[in-house]
């Protein structure tokens, strides 16, 4: 351990616990807590299954970033080099799509075996898993709907689709030895203004019935469920929207999903995870970064990241929460994308961690306001940055933008080289 990190992070724990903040303690609980990378940041969304199609669902990825994944070997040898720049052992969130197989296996047809190549990595670099299934890019949702499809034969494309991502992910789970969350994110919404607002629903939510209607392990997979509030080309109504889930997911026991940028642009996730906790059996984030509209940037360390942190520490929501990233950006080096976002992701946590939480609940709630904000100021410019650099020295990862250079190499000698 370089000298240099060690003193500092001594000082800065002694500042802390001025403050009854065990330091130590804190860096023990933070090392346990996964973040679900998705994988789709590597390649702009484009899976392997039906790399023709192009990307749909209203979502959409600008930028043209050299060195795109275009192989799942090219994909994991990405994570791995991202994983290795991150403090911590963490999951790796994969869409259907992603299926590694030579095989040409429809979406309703995919089964555990085509994802075998990911859970032996999987198994091997100590990571967990994520899954979803895809319910876009695919000639049978081009015309913007597929669960809430008024087509019947469309639906039970889409519903057998979306059984089978349960089992893929039930399989994942019993492998690894850790719980699979498996999210449905569905697209279905109308650009203008419907006429029939309650029919595409009532068809959501009788097809979501039947995917949920087997029992599976919940040690070994969980089911979410994620809303929007609009997409491109569904501006005017979404069917899965976040009043819709919510209700579905409280009645029905599924995660809920809480992707940062679906909502109005100026509400924020972080106000909702209180509520939904004392209701919901379990939450899933989707971290992202809106700008001006659900824009997938890459996750900066911002007032709305920072609150996560702290709402995730305060509200003692650690243990129901999981945690997912979701953002692509092909306008920069897609490895340096993970690697910002999913350290940026793990220093809010460990700022919620290092906040004097007891003393400000106690200034709270004795009317203290002056108190409250005073402390929360100066809190500000208190040491973390000692406290990260050390965690991160620990873990064995580099220190601080150490991990910029090695991207760079890896740029120049295996992203480049792929000339995509
Ligand atoms: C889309 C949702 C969804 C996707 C991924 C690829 O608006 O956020 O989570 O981004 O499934
Ligand atoms: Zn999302």
């Amino acid at each position: 351990m370089q000298e240099r990190i060690k003193r500092n992070y001594e000082a800065a724990k002694e500042q802390y616990a001025q403050h009854g903040i065990d330091v130590d303690e804190v860096l023990n609980r933070l090392e346990k807590i996964k973040i679900s990378m998705h994988c789709w940041q590597g390649d702009d969304v484009r899976g392997f299954l039906n790399k023709d199609q192009d990307l749909t669902g209203g979502i959409s990825v600008t930028g043209n970033y050299p060195g795109a994944a275009s192989t799942p070997d090219e994909l994991r040898t990405d994570l791995e080099k991202a994983f290795s720049l991150i403090p911590g052992k963490h999951k790796v969130n994969l869409h259907a799509i992603y299926a590694d197989t030579d095989e040409k296996v429809e979406l309703d047809q995919l089964q555990p075996k085509h994802f075998q190549k990911w859970v032996d990595w999987a198994k091997e670099q100590g990571l967990g898993m994520d899954f979803n299934p895809t319910c876009f890019s695919h000639e049978k949702s081009k015309d913007g709907f597929t669960l809430s499809h008024p087509d019947a034969e469309i639906r039970r494309f889409w519903i057998d689709h979306c059984k089978a991502s349960r089992k893929i992910g039930a399989y994942i789970g019993e492998e690894l030895g850790q719980t699979c969350v498996t999210n449905v994110w569905v697209p279905d919404g109308f650009k203008d203004v419907p006429v029939d607002r309650m029919a595409p629903r009532q068809r959501l939510k009788d097809s979501l019935d039947e995917v949920f209607a087997e029992e599976l392990n919940p040690a070994y997979n969980l089911d979410a469920v994620e809303s929007k509030l609009f997409g491109i080309g569904s501006e005017a109504y979404v069917v899965g929207s976040h009043e819709f889930y919510m209700g579905y997911g409280i009645r029905n026991n599924k995660l809920i999903c809480l992707d940062a940028g679906h909502f109005h642009p100026t509400e924020v996730i972080s106000n909702k995870l209180s509520s939904l906790a004392l209701f919901a059996d379990g939450i899933l984030l989707h971290v992202s970064r809106p700008m001006r509209w659900d824009s997938d940037h890459v996750v900066t360390l911002d007032d709305e990241l920072i609150e996560i942190g702290r709402e995730l520490v305060r509200g003692d929501l650690l243990g129901k929460t999981h945690i997912g990233l979701d953002f692509f950006d092909a306008s920069i080096n897609r490895v340096a994308a993970w690697v910002i976002g999913t350290r940026n992701t793990i220093k809010a946590l460990l700022r919620g961690m290092l906040d004097p939480i007891d003393t400000l609940k106690k200034a709270e709630l004795e009317g203290d306001y002056t108190t409250r904000l005073a402390l929360t100021e100066e809190f500000k410019s208190y040491p973390f940055g000692a406290v990260w650099d050390y965690y991160c020295e620990k873990m064995g990862v580099p220190v601080r933008e150490e991990w910029l250079a090695d991207v760079k190499t890896y740029e120049n000698e295996v992203l480049l080289k792929r000339g995509v």
